[in-house]
């Protein structure tokens, strides 16, 4: 059991009971290719959010007050899929008890285990994926729980939309919705970007956050850093946006690959993740009941899934 409480919160604001926000840490680095140590993130991300100022001065509020339980580590890393097992099983559990569940990793595979869950939980899923890298890949060294597969699966069974991508393989043009892919180069371009995208999603908007999105000049600490990143203010202006306009269900947040002598990356993920907290229960009083809507008899699969299209093949 966890002794440390998220961001050193009481114990009146972090029982499970009385918590609308579950957090489930995912120290998961098994697949990564190139600078290991994504399986620190979590850690590194809850020192960081220990030390940071919890009264949210853009909206003159104090979410965690709406009770935030730290979940056991997921530690399975027995082979990359049970641990994709062992996140969806988790996931689903703290959904099904009502939470509005969030997830910090750890690589990005992780995020097929979450996705994987909200789809089973939630009717017609858009997934919105924040990266520098498209993620498409069907298989990847071997494995279809490689990070370069986070969204494959999404790709196939929801409403994918893909924010601030700079980087693919040739390959995966093929199987990408250009239409749902605002590569960062166009969006550099284009104001509109942010009304365009969420005109895209669907009403139940799971968000993938991977931190390679951001520029690297404010988010150097991530396993594979790519130039012409997201900035601070656009990215909190878009998810503002977003969860004022739809129904955020539940988000991760990866690829955070700390750095012992520089720390400004690990308060970055701090801040976003409490933000994040923040626009989703900006309209919440601390004693309204919470209701995460889940669907406890789905059996619709999502109108977006693309199964039936390969069945034909
Ligand atoms: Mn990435």
């Amino acid at each position: 059991m966890n002794t440390k409480t998220y961001a050193g919160i009481e114990d009146q604001y972090s029982r499970l009971d009385s918590s609308k926000i579950v957090l489930i840490p995912v120290p998961y680095d098994g697949t990564s290719t190139w600078q290991k140590g994504a399986d620190k993130g979590p850690d590194a991300f809850l020192n960081a959010s220990e030390n940071m100022e919890l009264y949210d001065i853009e909206t003159e509020t104090e979410v965690y007050k709406q009770g935030v339980f730290l979940a056991d580590a997921v530690t399975e890393n027995i082979s990359p899929e049970s641990m994709v097992d062992a996140v969806h099983d988790i996931t689903k559990k703290y959904i099904k008890k009502n939470k509005f569940v969030t997830t910090f990793g750890g690589e990005h595979s992780i995020s097929i285990g979450t996705i994987r869950a909200f789809n089973e939980c939630f009717d017609n899923l858009t997934v919105l994926q924040i990266d520098a890298h498209a993620d498409l890949r069907k298989e990847y060294q071997g494995s279809k729980y490689n990070h370069a597969c986070a969204v494959y699966e999404a790709n196939q069974t929801t409403n994918l939309i893909q924010v601030g991508i700079r980087s693919m393989d040739i390959k995966e043009t093929t199987v990408m919705d250009v239409e749902k892919t605002y590569f960062a180069h166009d969006m550099a371009e284009d104001d509109n970007w942010m009304d365009s995208a969420i005109d895209q999603m669907t009403e139940n908007v799971y968000i993938t956050f991977d931190l390679d999105a951001f520029d690297p000049s404010i988010m150097p600490s991530t396993g594979t850093p790519e130039p012409g990143g997201l900035l601070w203010y656009e990215t909190l202006e878009f998810l503002r946006q977003v969860f004022e306009e739809k129904n955020v269900v539940g988000f991760d947040i990866v690829e955070l690959c700390p750095n012992a002598t520089n720390k400004s990356s690990d308060f970055l993920a701090a801040k976003l993740y409490y933000k994040m907290l923040t626009y989703k229960f900006l309209n919440d009083e601390v004693d309204d009941e919470f209701d995460n809507n889940f669907n406890e008899s789905k059996i619709d699969i999502n109108k977006f899934s693309k199964f039936n299209d390969d069945d034909d093949n």
